[in-house]
């Protein structure tokens, strides 16, 4: 029983199509994402609904990452004995190669894309899928040297002993607590990427964690890195360098990615290159080359002397903060923008943050009144507007020359966008219209 009838859905559906394996599919949606994809393929199929009465006679349910674990019908199900599984389980079960299993609350992404290009200056044919977009069952068909694998906190719920040859902890902050009971849970599932693995990379600012992992462990932090294995930041002549023991690889500022937040995933990409024994000269020239992912810190443009950063991707307050500690500094007015859905998330350190950094701060969007209000409860300091376009026409009167605008919502996009792409394309074009 496929359930979930969207791109992990359909993937699995192919899948079973290839080897011979009779499936049914249940969705909650009268007009499922893949459904007339899936109907090419099989014209007469029917699909469920989730309920309790769909899957009494299930052998395995196949869980799509987006459909809660919790979901009534699944708990039942499990309760009367059906086993169920996820897209990334499967896939481990079913690969005969090496595959590098990455996650984090921010930066899975970037890191992602960032390995697959060190692995391809490194002359290799890798696979790369995963919660990035591609499902990892289609890589399943390819002939590659290795797989890397975007893993998000959904699928590893569904994942109980991973088996990667090399896995990645980027890092952990607040998210996603309208799935998750409290964080204790969600900081849990995602330590399930260590399950079973080979080689582990881990960020140092987690101490507690290195001593759990039974597996050979390389760190990554931002201060300086003390023996083998441990990657990290030193300076030299005043100048901050990305090190590997006492050892000196490049420049940081010499890489295109900007923010000591790109320094760690410059780090962690390298360490996970190691780990899968690449050649060391070729990750460093793609480190030099990588340009980053649209969306993620992303420099847009300059208007009249004000620079604009695109960094819709963020969606919890981890990512805005790692990006306003990457882009304010004393020369340049901040003027951050907020806003969104708060999706349960805790605001408190990005109040600290906004309480210790001279920043401005304007919110939009559903959740504004209560963005606003934690972080500057006394005041009415922060401005506020219903649509990022009120927000964006308002902000011609509040930027001077060498300012710098971060767009960085910290919130899911759903209120007002179909997702933090659509939302980032609507920021560029708004900045396009009233700033030109
Ligand atoms: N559905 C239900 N009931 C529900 C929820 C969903 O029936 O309660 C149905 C929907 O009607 C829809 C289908 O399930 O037809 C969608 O399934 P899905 O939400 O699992 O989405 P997929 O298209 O399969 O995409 C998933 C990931 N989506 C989520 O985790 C929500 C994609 O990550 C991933 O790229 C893709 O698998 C391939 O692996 C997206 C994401 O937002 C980018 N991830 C979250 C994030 O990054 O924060 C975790
Ligand atoms: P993910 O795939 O985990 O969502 P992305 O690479 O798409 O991560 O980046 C998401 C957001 O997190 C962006 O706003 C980006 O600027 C920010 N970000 C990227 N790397 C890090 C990091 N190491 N720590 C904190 N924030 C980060």
């Amino acid at each position: 029983m496929i359930v979930g009838l969207g791109k992990t859905g359909y993937a699995c559906a192919q899948y079973f199509v290839r080897n011979g394996i009779p499936f049914s599919v249940a969705d909650d949606s009268d007009n499922p994402a893949c459904l007339n994809l899936l109907r090419k393929t099989l014209p007469n199929l029917e699909v469920l609904k989730i309920d309790e009465q769909a899957f009494v006679d299930a052998d395995l349910i196949v869980l799509s990452p987006g459909v809660p674990l919790m979901t009534r019908a699944i708990q039942s199900a499990i309760q009367s004995g059906v086993s169920v599984t996820g897209d990334i389980a499967m896939f481990s079960l079913k690969t005969d190669k090496d595959f590098v299993g990455i996650t984090g609350t921010n930066g899975k992404s970037s890191v992602t894309e960032l390995l697959a290009l060190m692995a391809k200056y490194a002359g290799k044919n890798i696979g790369m899928g995963g919660n990035i977009g591609i499902p990892c069952l289609d890589l399943l068909e390819k002939d590659v040297d290795f797989n890397i694998l975007e893993i998000s906190s959904y699928q590893l719920e569904l994942a109980d002993s991973l088996g990667a040859k090399v896995a990645v902890l980027l890092n952990l902050s607040p998210d996603h607590l309208d799935r998750y009971e409290n964080l204790e849970a969600y900081y849990e599932t995602k330590l399930r990427i260590f399950n079973k693995c080979e080689i582990a990379v881990v960020p140092r600012n987690i101490p507690e964690l290195v001593d759990q992992i039974a597996a050979n462990t390389f760190t990554f932090g931002i201060d300086g890195p003390v023996g083998d294995q441990a990657l990290g930041v030193k300076d030299v002549d005043g100048e901050p360098y990305l090190f590997t023991g006492n050892r000196a690889l490049l420049k940081a500022e010499s890489m295109k990615i900007k923010g000591r937040h790109n320094w760690l995933n410059a780090l962690a990409a390298l360490a996970s290159g190691y780990g899968m024994q690449l050649d060391e000269a070729s990750m460093l020239e793609a480190l030099l080359s990588y340009p980053g992912l649209p969306h993620r810190s992303e420099m847009v443009c300059e208007r009249h002397g004000v620079q604009f950063v695109n960094d819709s991707k963020s969606t919890n307050p981890g990512s805005s903060l790692a990006a306003i500690e990457g882009f304010a500094n004393s020369r340049q007015k901040l003027i951050l923008i907020l806003g969104g859905l708060m999706k349960g998330a805790d605001f408190e350190n990005l109040k600290k943050s906004f309480e210790k950094l001279n920043f401005s701060c304007m919110v939009y969007g559903e959740d504004r009144k209560h963005i606003s209000n934690i972080l500057d409860p006394e005041s009415d300091s922060i401005k506020s507007f219903e649509t990022l376009e009120e927000l964006i026409k308002a902000l011609r009167e509040d930027t001077t020359e060498g300012s710098l605008v971060l767009f960085s919502p910290a919130c899911a996009s759903f209120d007002q966008y179909r997702n933090f792409e659509h939302r980032g394309e609507a920021f560029v074009q708004l900045v396009e219209e009233y700033f030109s």
